[in-house]
């Protein structure tokens, strides 16, 4: 399969713990070096959109928008979720959950610096 995703397989260089809840996410200003390999290990501390888990969405979830362009989706309460991101593009980028963005303050920002 071909596939210019920027998720990759690779062993991680760096670890960043994050927790998501409807307060936010904590941390919401991540900074990693470029170039390096990052697992993100995304942990839901409340319900989110909802606990339904017949329903297509629930929980959380962790995109960070393109160029990056990955997502972590249905993240359960309590549950952690993992995705490994190799860091190609320097720069800031947004992070967030499409699912409850617009009603809860998910959203920050992943700086990814040259050093
Ligand atoms: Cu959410």
């Amino acid at each position: 399969m071909v596939s210019c995703s920027t998720k990759t397989e690779e062993k991680p260089d760096i670890v960043v713990d994050i927790k998501v809840s409807k307060q936010g996410y904590q941390p919401n200003e991540i900074t990693v070096p470029y170039g390096k390999v990052v697992l993100f290990r995304i942990t839901a501390v409340d319900e989110g959109i909802g606990n339904d888990y017949s329903e297509r969405y629930y929980g959380h979830c962790f995109y960070i928008l393109p160029p990056y362009d990955v997502m972590v989706e249905n993240i359960k309460e309590g549950e952690t979720k993992e995705i490994k991101v190799k860091m190609i593009y320097p720069g800031d980028f947004i992070f967030t959950c499409p699912y409850c963005s617009g009603i809860f303050p998910t959203k920050g920002t992943l700086h990814v610096v040259k050093r």
